[in-house]
């Protein structure tokens, strides 16, 4: 494991520096550098779940057979891939969510000198997938079906963070509009395509498969990455800072996030007027009202439950698909995730 991550490792330098020399702009040695800091800042620091799912995934296709060189670099290149689409989000994802800290460390746009420059880093972290892609998979069968998959996905979550931001507008904070159904909508665009789906999706066509053919696994991963978000929401406010590498900030920033939802379907009147009164406030003691009310409700419990459930639905969904090769994908996959406290 500790060999596969230094690995993945080795291929982030080297697209990194490959990035750094690109024909197509003539760096001078102060835009260079900022490129350089820029990426080592946003890019390799995450979990690096999602990357390293591509090789994972790509191993257990093959069932296996031994992967080449060539093969590991190839896959290693489509999970870095992902890691910069996930760098490009959250460069972003921050600004719009006002958030302080991100994997241990300032939010990219709070550092000096930084600023909304962050957003002009997050267009080029964009374009340097685009750049990577037709570096070392120009020549394939399957080029043109990789860029419309990052397009596709890419659609989707700006799509699904669209939604998650204009249920929160001033003015027309209004509890009574959140439901599960409402929030569903919203983790299954903005998190589940791009966390769960994609990672598989490029590990499928690097196998040569059509993506038509594995619709009813692009629905299970869908229905897990919908579990993941929940567990994001949870963790924002039940979670360790210091083990999530984040401060949450979805009281304050009215965000439909399951909490909530499932605080409004149990509460009593009394407490419905309390949840309507502090909820999407950046007083920090109207935020501490709120969670103690989360507390009285017993929500980790509720969560608790939701998660042993949802474990359950997902491993039977999985057991009943007909290839043992996308079971063990989807099963390690899931296994990743259950339980995570970070
Ligand atoms: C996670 O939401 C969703 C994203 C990071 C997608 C962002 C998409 C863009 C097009 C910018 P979140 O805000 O709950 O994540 P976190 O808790 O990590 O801030
Ligand atoms: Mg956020
Ligand atoms: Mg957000
Ligand atoms: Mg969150």
């Amino acid at each position: 494991m500790a060999d596969l991550r230094s690995a993945f490792l080795n291929v982030y330098s080297q697209l990194k520096s490959e990035l750094l020399q690109d024909p197509s702009f003539e760096f001078t040695h102060d835009s260079r550098q900022w490129v350089d800091r820029m990426l080592d800042y946003n890019v390799p620091g995450g979990k690096l779940n999602r990357g390293l799912s591509v090789i994972d995934s790509y191993r257990l296709l093959k069932e296996g057979k031994e992967l080449t060189q060539d093969e590991i670099f190839l896959a290693s290149a489509l999970g870095w891939c992902i890691e910069w689409l996930q760098a490009y989000f959250l460069v972003l994802d921050d600004i719009m969510d006002s958030s302080h800290t991100r994997r241990g460390q300032p939010c990219w746009f709070r550092v000096p000198k930084v600023g909304l420059i962050a957003v002009n880093d997050g267009v080029l972290l964009r374009n340097h997938i685009s750049r990577i892609l037709k570096n070392h998979f120009r020549g394939k069968p399957y080029y043109v079906d990789l860029l419309d998959l990052f397009n596709e996905v890419e659609f989707q979550t700006a799509s699904g963070q669209m939604i998650d931001l204009i249920t929160t507008l001033e003015g027309e904070k209004d509890l009574s509009k959140y439901s599960l159904s409402k929030h569903r909508r919203i983790v299954q665009f903005k998190t589940a395509y791009y966390s769960f789906y994609l990672p598989v999706a490029c590990a499928l066509v690097m196998a040569g498969e059509n993506l038509d053919n594995h619709v009813d696994v692009k629905n299970i991963l869908v229905d897990m990455g919908i579990y993941f978000q929940v567990q994001d929401d949870y963790l924002d406010c039940f979670g360790n800072p210091e083990t999530i590498g984040k401060i949450g900030t979805d009281i304050e920033d009215f965000k439909c996030s399951w909490l909530v939802v499932k605080a409004l379907g149990i509460c009593n009147e009394e407490q419905k007027k309390v949840l309507y009164e502090n909820y999407g406030k950046p007083d920090p003691v109207n935020v501490a009202k709120v969670k103690a009310l989360y507390n009285e409700l017993n929500l980790k419990g509720v969560f608790e439950e939701y998660e042993s459930s949802s474990y359950e639905k997902l491993v039977s969904s999985i057991d009943a698909h007909p290839s043992k090769a996308v079971q063990a994908v989807l099963k390690s996959f899931l296994a990743k995730i259950y339980k995570r406290q970070k």
